[in-house]
C-alpha cells in the first residue's frame, strides 16, 4: 500500500508505524468549529461548507421559544436568500411541530415566500430567543502575541464535509503539528444530501500556522463513514465510524 498510513476495515491492524504525538513545538493551537447538523452550537465544535453555505449569504439564524407553550421549546432554523430571512423547515414540518399554524398555511403557496414574521404574530415573536451564525467554515485559529484568536483559512478540502474530530499527528516527523480531520453526514435530511466527502483528511503543518493538504493517495486514507471520534493509542489511530466497524491505521515507516 502506497501513502504514509495504512489501515484495516477490519480489526486486522497493519505493520509499519509512527504517529508521534506532542513532539510538536507548537503555538497554543485551536480549532474552533461548529455542527451544521445541530442548528447553532455554543462553544468549540465544527463546520463545513458543505450544502448549508450555498444556502448562506448573510447569516444563519436560529429563533426559538415555546411557541405553542406545550413545555417543549421550538427551534425554527432560517437562512438568508438574496437577502431575505426563511425558514429552513417545510411548511409540513413546521406543520408537524406546531399544529397552529395549520390554519395559517392552508396550502405550500400561502408558505412559500413566508418570512418569520409572516409565520408569527408580533406577540409570539415578543421574547423570542435568538442565535447567529455567520461562519459555517471549518477554521483554524492562531493564538497570536496580542493574546487574540485570529482565523486563518484552512486548504478547501478541509471544507468538503462536516468534521467531527480533529487529531494532532506529526506524520512527516519534522516536529510541526499536521492535523487530521474527520467526520462526515450520512443521515442529513434528504434535500441536503450525504456529506460523506472527508476520507480522513491530512493537512501538513509548516509550523506557523499553515496548513497544506496531504492527497489521499500520498497519505494512505481512506475512511468511509461517519467518524466520531479518532483515537490515537501509541502509534496507532483508531477510528470511530457510525454503524461500522473500528478501523485502525498505522503510521509507516520512512
Ligand atoms: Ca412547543
Ligand atoms: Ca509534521
Amino acid at each position: 500500500m502506497g501513502g504514509y498510513f495504512n489501515g484495516s476495515g477490519t480489526h486486522r491492524l497493519y505493520e509499519v508505524l509512527i504517529v508521534p504525538r506532542g513532539s510538536a513545538k507548537d503555538d497554543a493551537i485551536v480549532l474552533i468549529t461548529d455542527h451544521p447538523e445541530g442548528g447553532v452550537d455554543q462553544g468549540p465544535a465544527t463546520t463545513t461548507h458543505n450544502d448549508f453555505r450555498g444556502r448562506i449569504v448573510d447569516v444563519a439564524e436560529l429563533f426559538f421559544k415555546d411557541f405553542d407553550d406545550n413545555g417543549s421549546v421550538d427551534p425554527v432554523l432560517c437562512f438568508y436568500i438574496q437577502g431575505k430571512s426563511y425558514p429552513y423547515v417545510t411548511r409540513d414540518e413546521l406543520l408537524d411541530q406546531l399544529s397552529m399554524m395549520r390554519t395559517r398555511f392552508t396550502d405550500y403557496k400561502s408558505y412559500a415566500d413566508a418570512g418569520l414574521k409572516d409565520i408569527f404574530t408580533a406577540d409570539e415573536l415578543k421574547d423570542v430567543k435568538h442565535l447567529q451564525a455567520t461562519d459555517l467554515e471549518t477554521s483554524f485559529f492562531e493564538f497570536g502575541t496580542d493574546n487574540r484568536f485570529h482565523k486563518k483559512k484552512l486548504p478547501l478540502q478541509a471544507q468538503f464535509a462536516p468534521v467531527f474530530t480533529i487529531n494532532e499527528v506529526d506524520y512527516n516527523k519534522d516536529g510541526n503539528k499536521d492535523i487530521l480531520l474527520c467526520g462526515n453526514i450520512n443521515h442529513a435530511r434528504l434535500r441536503f444530501g450525504k456529506c460523506d466527502a472527508n476520507y480522513g483528511i491530512l493537512l501538513e503543518g509548516d509550523g506557523k500556522g499553515n496548513f497544506n493538504y496531504i492527497t489521499q493517495p500520498q497519505s494512505g486514507f481512506n475512511v468511509w463513514g461517519d467518524v466520531r471520534s479518532v483515537i490515537s493509542l501509541g502509534n496507532y489511530l483508531f477510528f470511530g465510524i457510525n454503524q461500522k466497524e473500528i478501523k485502525a491505521y498505522q503510521l509507516n515507516r520512512k
